[in-house]
């Protein structure tokens, strides 16, 4: 019996020895301390024995399951540092790394080009001002010479949005935000206006119900034609390069008298006529023209006193 306990004992021993994680440790002390382990075996055993070999054999069985107890006890700490370095180890993280960079946008092309139209402008002494999309019929057409049953309403397609007291509509030009301004200040007055405008469209890839203007508006005492061809023709070159003719022809927009359309020369055939100016060698690029009296007397400045003139062009 005794040799028994000692060979228990030892290969017990031998098997903790072995043992590399904490599972296996929990399989190795149920298999020799648990309840039907090989050292409980033993000592339920003892009860076999005679009374004269009992505590010899008692004893040694005990001081067995003492010697496999303190055993486990400390192989389990060495398993549990060992686990805890290992952890520590591969969770380890290095906080002077780089932090990854986030993957930034672009400002989009529209944005870009408003941008660089209004900084040539500001650079010319203007101020850019912007104003509400949703307006009243009374900003965005009555107060720019365009009554209620003008034939010129026909040239903007119009999405009215209902009547809170008066028709409102969303703004098919940003000219009301001129109308505003100039019912709120004096002259002088060097504003340019950009931002979103709407008109009933058929949708398809060139063509969206929401589009961008930018709009501007000089008014001053003195102010006439020569201005806004001079301003514009600035303007033309700055934009798109110091070589560039700039072409001024009649054309019609109530809120101006004379209108006139802009035209570029052609980027591409440099006036020769090609496809993309359709072979006339010219690109209009927007229109202008001098406030029409009726807008100035509208706003309460005297037209006798005051002129201006006005642009607007699609970035
Ligand atoms: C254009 C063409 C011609 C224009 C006129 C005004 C205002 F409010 F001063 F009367 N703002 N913008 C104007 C004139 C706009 O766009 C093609």
């Amino acid at each position: 019996m005794l040799d028994q306990i000692q060979a228990v004992k030892t290969r017990a021993l031998a098997e903790l020895a072995a043992i590399v994680d904490l599972d296996e440790l929990e399989t190795w002390r149920i298999q020799h301390l648990g309840k039907k382990g090989t050292i409980t075996q033993l000592l339920r055993g003892l009860g076999q024995l005679s009374p004269a070999d009992r505590p010899r054999v008692g004893q040694a069985a005990n001081e067995a399951k003492q010697a496999l107890e303190a055993a486990l006890a400390a192989r389990r700490e060495a398993l549990e540092a060992a686990r805890l370095a290992q952890a520590l180890a591969a969770e380890r993280i290095d906080v002077s790394l780089p932090g990854r960079s986030p993957r930034l946008g672009t400002r989009h092309l529209i944005s870009r080009t408003v941008r660089e139209i209004c900084d040539v402008f500001v650079a010319m002494g203007f101020n850019v001002v912007e104003g509400p999309e949703v307006e009243w019929d009374h900003y965005n057409f009555e107060m720019l010479n365009i009554p209620p049953d003008h034939p010129a309403r026909d040239m903007w397609d119009t999405m009215y949005i209902g009547e809170v007291g008066a028709p409102m509509l969303l703004r098919t030009h940003t000219s009301p935000v001129q109308a505003r301004y100039m019912e709120t200040h004096q002259p002088p007055i060097r504003i340019v206006v950009p931002g979103k405008c709407y008109r009933y469209e058929d949708v398809d890839a060139t063509h969206e119900m929401m589009f961008y203007q930018i709009e501007g508006l000089a008014v001053d005492t003195d102010i006439t034609l020569a201005d806004l061809k001079g301003v514009l023709d600035r303007f033309a070159r700055a934009l798109f390069g110091p070589d560039r003719k700039t072409l001024f022809r009649c054309d019609y927009f109530p809120f101006v008298e004379p209108g006139v359309e802009m035209a570029i020369d052609c980027h591409m055939c440099h006036g020769a006529g090609c496809k993309l100016c359709k072979g006339t060698g010219w690109l209009e690029i927007m229109g202008a023209g001098v406030v029409h009296p009726k807008v100035l007397e509208g706003v309460g400045y005297d037209p006798a006193k005051y002129s201006g003139f006005a642009f607007g062009m699609g970035p």
